[in-house]
């Protein structure tokens, strides 16, 4: 018998990756040999929404750590920005294969949450530490900024070598992976281990950037142009300073993301999920972004960002 296609749709983050294993998992569990799985990845980048609007999903699918679409068989999201169209949030109703919860600190712990309960499923325990992991990164829970650039967990470390780049192709094999293996054990693969390396040095880079391409604006850190890569090393560089603003070239567009300071406790905190929004973007209390084609119109916005921070 030949194995039925399942089409899984995932954000190009740790996050996107871990709900995409913890979900394998429990589809291998439940319908053993029955599916072959293909993977893409739906990312954030100009243009998105129409794209996506326009997509047609092909069944079954799954979408992961995604803006919801409507012919989705399952879908798992906790951006507060997740609905496109305000009719569609106003008539959506989570079911046992569609869940949001904005108050989910990592989609990867939600999808394992709500399968476990809706389908009264154990779940292996190195699937529940890797969703305890996507909780700490996808919300930003490190001890330090310093935890956050040299970890010593695997999973962190997996986690900080993913803005590299990777394809389709290769998410897919690390879900697979992860499904049915620790961390531990799939960061001892070969090209793993590489990569973790590289990211090691590029993140030394992005603190060094960070120092050279910075200026502090009242509240908030502009930082624009350089190799940005972790979006943490400004806040190594300026421990006291609350937000931060972060222009960064993704070759071919530009990104724009707004965050507080994780470990700083500010008074009046504001939404930087609203604040993106007014430019187009999204995103979660603590951190917001917004990608725009040119460099002109990026360091715009920055600049608005940085006024409304400060205000
Ligand atoms: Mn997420």
């Amino acid at each position: 018998m030949s194995k039925q296609s399942f089409n899984i749709y995932l954000n190009d983050d740790f996050d996107g990756i871990s709900s995409a294993a913890v979900f394998l998992y429990f589809i291998n569990k439940k319908w053993p040999g029955k599916y072959k799985f293909k993977y893409s990845l739906a990312v954030f980048k100009p243009g998105y929404r129409e794209s996506w609007i326009r997509k047609k999903l092909s069944k079954p699918s799954a979408v992961f750590d995604f803006r919801y679409h409507p012919d989705a068989d399952w879908w798992f999201d906790h951006h507060g920005t997740s609905f496109i169209f305000e009719a569609q949030k106003k008539s959506f109703k989570s079911t046992k294969q569609k869940v949001w919860d904005e108050d989910s600190k990592s989609c990867c712990g939600l999808v394992l949450k709500h399968l476990a309960k809706s389908f009264n499923f154990e779940f292996p325990g190195y699937l529940k530490k890797l969703a305890r992991q996507a909780d700490i990164i996808d919300a930003a829970g490190y001890k330090s900024a310093r935890h956050a650039l040299m970890p010593e967990e695997d999973a962190i470390k997996f986690s900080n070598f993913l803005p590299l780049g990777f394809t389709s192709g290769e998410a897919g094999v690390w879900v697979e992976k992860l499904s049915s293996e620790p961390m531990a054990k799939v960061v001892s693969i070969g090209s793993v281990r590489s990569r973790i390396k590289k990211a090691e040095k590029v993140i030394v880079e992005s603190i060094e950037n960070a120092r050279n391409n910075s200026r502090i604006l009242g509240k908030t850190i502009l930082l624009f142009g350089g190799k940005v890569f972790s979006r943490f090393a400004v806040y190594y560089v300026y421990p006291k300073v609350p937000y931060a603003v972060i222009v960064s070239d993704k070759s071919g567009y530009y990104h724009i993301g707004a965050g507080k300071n994780p470990w700083l406790k500010i008074k009046n905190q504001k939404d930087l999920s609203k604040i993106m929004k007014e430019f187009g973007g999204g995103g979660h209390l603590n951190v917001g972004a917004t990608e725009v084609k040119t460099k002109k119109e990026a360091l715009q916005i920055a600049q608005k960002v940085v006024e409304i921070l400060n205000k």
